[in-house]
């Protein structure tokens, strides 16, 4: 975009003074950042209209990404960085007086999601218009984001996330495109005389206002934007007269006032399969509503549209369509339904079974009556289909509905094309295990999709220095095309250049460094090896074997203060859902630890601990190019991929990792000797499950280290932990360990002996950190988008 400091200047100062009739001096940081963002939202307007015209022009096909969670971060430099007039504003900025990083920090964080599959689709918007390809978002419109963590005494404490407090300058609300969303209500058939067809009559109906909001999401550097359009619940228009009562109107605006803040442990609640129906039915009526325009016939549906559901929570967008397709449109069963699989393409996230979403059957009956209907015609034709192929014992394990239950990645595999996992050994394990009822079924729908990051965010805006360094070392063109990093390899052995990494590194850890001493007290050494677990609180991610290995260092260090120990900054950063008794109990844990090590004068410094307050996109921009070790020590078969993995590679962490998820792929591409592996391997744990031989007790018993580590859970050293030492003892040793930290606890701390011993030797450390960066290019998010369009979902780059 042809932009010039000057003209960036005069107009800023224009529109400062248009929206708060003072000049910008005066104004707050806030402000200052309100008039930016919206002279910005005004430059790519005029690409946001001509792309959509485009698309619609050439009957463009697009994809439709519904997910119930984005995570987008602050938007603000990312935009800045996309329509390439970051450098140009940052100067515009300076020459005015004012620090665009610290303008860009006024901009409240949109926590729309809980942690990984959220920030996946916001990787993937970016990734989407970046290469060039026709795609939009479908979401929800939080009044609430995930809560605002607090630590008191050491208790995580949650607090109400208001992200809309200053107004949100990127959303664009159109009430022109608002539909009506459907519940309840009675289903009756009728026939006229002489129409061959049964009509639907669907009445009484409680009807919801869905209002989109609509946020650009722009392409790198090429003229793109496309749409992310999040749906907010209100009141019809006109209607005000039924919802009388500050209880019905309550009622509607609660289907989107709250983000449900658990990411692995599934609850049945009524408000939540009212929010998944009330975007996925949006989505789908302003899809149809766009298709009808095209006057093409139904057929061509699947050659026009694609949609993706990210995990199971949008999956009521096939009946949704069905109902769609042969209530309102009159086409028959058979072809609503090849429209639909041919339509729909889903992504599993995990393995775990408590995050399956299952619905009782009654709930769905009351609640969305005909879409009811549809599902049991949906399953009572897939059983009568499949029963006399397969036999009638695989058929029903493949039901929807069993026991009162609809289940919903059931649905969602039978109505779709394709089903992905998120990194290779995922993958092979849904084939092989977790769905491999559906695999005999349908072999040709499985297919893998690693995940990926986009490295605009996490390189180019997280790490300035390192861009620099980059450009300066290896040229430009990895910022179009991340593999082209590789280039990098070619300067392993350049002492200069791992100089200047090593620099690199330095100014990062000391930016965090000042974070946490200003924000937490803590003083911290940024010479130390900073050592990086940041990821949701879950007993499978294992961040009790991080304290484990915390734990034995402080003992050695007790024992002999001089003992030769590599000086560590343990930096934690972790959310636990609200009702995750065991997670909320393990960052109590962490954090009376903390306290503890962090204030003993005999550790002298040589471990300390800071567990960041609130964790989320924005810290993650702070702490990853921080990073020296970074922590994936899930249980293996455990983690469907990791993406903060991917993102700590690229700013040239090693990865401290079990076999699990993508860390099998990053190993591969790093190779051995720049990763350290360690732990029990993804069929081994099957095995133990298996044969049921592990026993923890018996570790415990033989092996006087652990021993000691674990006692310390019980015997009063740790200050404030009765209860939680004793509860986390007691799940480790006595209720026989259910994630084997145990068993995989000296391979870990082998592992972590090497990895002092490397960092010691500064150019060896250098070396891995530069193998990191320069392998990083394959896991971009442009290249996992790529492969969705072309193998899932049929779309081409626009030229
Ligand atoms: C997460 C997985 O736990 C993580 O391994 C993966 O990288 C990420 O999805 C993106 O694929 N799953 C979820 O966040 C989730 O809510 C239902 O799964």
């Amino acid at each position: 975009m042809a932009f010039d400091v000057q003209e960036f200047k005069k107009e800023y100062q224009k529109k400062f003074e248009e929206l708060f009739a003072y000049g910008y001096e005066a104004g707050s940081k806030t402000e200052q950042y309100i008039a930016l963002g919206d002279l910005v939202r005004g430059l790519y307007s005029e690409d946001w209209i001509q792309t959509i015209m485009e698309y619609n022009k050439k009957k463009e096909k697009q994809v439709y990404y519904f997910s119930m969670e984005f995570l987008p971060g602050r938007m603000l430099k990312s935009n800045l960085l996309n329509m390439g007039i970051l450098d140009c504003v940052k100067q515009g900025m300076d020459e005015l007086g004012l620090d665009l990083d610290e303008v860009a920090r006024a901009e409240v964080d949109p926590a729309l999601g809980n942690g990984g599959l959220g920030r996946l689709a916001s990787c993937f918007m970016d990734s989407i218009a970046s290469t060039g390809l026709a795609g939009n978002g479908n979401g929800i419109r939080y009044r609430y984001g995930l809560f605002k963590q607090k630590f008191i005494n050491g208790y995580q404490i949650e607090l109400p996330e208001n992200w809309l407090r200053n107004r949100n300058v990127w959303e664009v609300r159109k009430e022109n495109k608002a539909v009506i969303v459907r519940f309840g209500g009675d289903v009756s058939f009728t026939q006229e005389d002489g129409d061959s067809r049964l009509r639907v009559r669907h009445e009484n109906t409680r009807d919801i206002l869905a209002v989109p909001y609509d946020t650009a999401q722009v392409g790198y550097n090429n003229g793109v934007v496309n749409n992310l359009r999040l749906w907010s619940a209100e009141i019809p228009y006109g209607d005000e007269a039924r919802f009388s009562t500050e209880e019905q109107r309550e009622e509607v605006k609660r289907i989107t006032e709250v983000l449900y803040p658990d990411d692995s442990n599934y609850e049945g609640r009524l408000l939540r399969v009212q929010q998944e129906y009330f975007f996925s039915s949006a989505g789908i009526q302003s899809i149809v509503r766009y298709f009808k325009r095209l006057k093409l016939d139904w057929s061509l549906f699947p050659d026009k549209i694609a949609i993706h559901i990210n995990d199971t929570h949008p999956t009521l967008a096939i009946p949704e369509l069905m109902r769609i397709l042969m209530d309102e449109e009159g086409l028959t069963w058979d072809q609503a339904w090849e429209i639909t699989k041919k339509t729909v393409s889903y992504t599993n996230h995990t393995i775990l079974q408590e995050a399956m979403e299952r619905w009782p059957e009654t709930m769905i009956a009351d609640l969305l009556p005909r879409i009811y209907q549809i599902i049991q015609e949906i399953n009572r034709r897939h059983i009568d289909k499949k029963t006399p192929l397969y036999g009638e014992e695989l058929s029903q394990r493949t039901a929807i509905i069993a026991n009162g239950q609809i289940k919903m990645a059931n649905l969602a595999i039978i109505g779709s094309h394709s089903v992905n996992g998120v990194a290779r050994l995922h993958t092979d394990i849904l084939m092989a295990d977790t769905l491999n009822d559906f695999y005999v079924m349908y072999p040709q729908k499985f297919n893998n999709k690693t995940n990926g990051i986009t490295q605009r965010r996490w390189v180019q805006i997280a790490n300035e220095n390192l861009t620099a360094m980059l450009d300066e070392t290896i040229g430009t063109e990895w910022k179009s095309n991340p593999e082209e990093i590789k280039i990098l390899k070619a300067h392993r052995d350049n002492k200069n250049v791992l100089d200047k990494l090593e620099q690199v590194k330095l100014s990062n850890k000391e930016r965090f460094a000042a974070y946490a001493k200003n924000e937490m007290g803590i003083e911290i050494d940024p010479t130390a090896l900073f050592d990086v677990q940041i990821k949701r609180l879950h007993a499978y991610k294992r961040q009790l074997l991080n304290v484990l290995h915390i734990l034995d260092r402080y003992l050695q260090l007790k024992d002999n203060p001089n003992a030769n120990l590599q000086k560590r900054v343990f930096i934690f950063g972790a959310k636990a859902a609200p009702s995750y008794y065991y997670a909320k109990q393990i960052i109590k844990l962490i954090n009376s630890i903390a306290y503890l090590i962090n204030n003993d004068p005999s550790i002298n410094d040589k471990i300390k601990i800071v567990f960041v307050e609130n964790y989320g996109v924005s810290l993650a921009e702070l702490i990853i190019p921080a990073a020296d070790i970074s922590e994936q020590i899930s249980l293996a078969g455990k983690e469907a991929s990791g993406t903060s993995n991917m993102k700590l590679m690229s700013n040239g962490a090693i990865t401290m990792a079990t076999l699990d998820g993508a860390n099998v792929e990053i190993r591969d591409n790093v190779g051995e000797d720049n990763i350290f592996i360690f732990g029990l391997k993804s069929d081994e744990v099957q095995e133990y499950y298996r044969n049921g031989v592990y026993n923890s007790r018996d570790i415990y018993d033989k092996n006087p280290r652990l021993k000691r580590i674990l006692n310390l859970l019980i015997d009063g050293t740790i200050p404030g932990v009765e209860t939680e030492g004793r509860d986390i003892f007691d799940s480790l040793v006595m209720y026989n360990d259910e994630y084997f930290l145990l068993k995989d606890f000296d391979g870990y701390l082998q592992a972590q002996y090497e990895a002092d011993a490397a960092f010691s030797d500064r150019d060896r450390w250098n070396r891995m950190a530069l193998m990191n960066i320069a392998s990083s290019g394959p896991f971009s998010s442009d290249y996992t988008i790529l492969r969705y369009a072309d193998e899932i979902w049929k779309i081409k780059p626009q030229s």
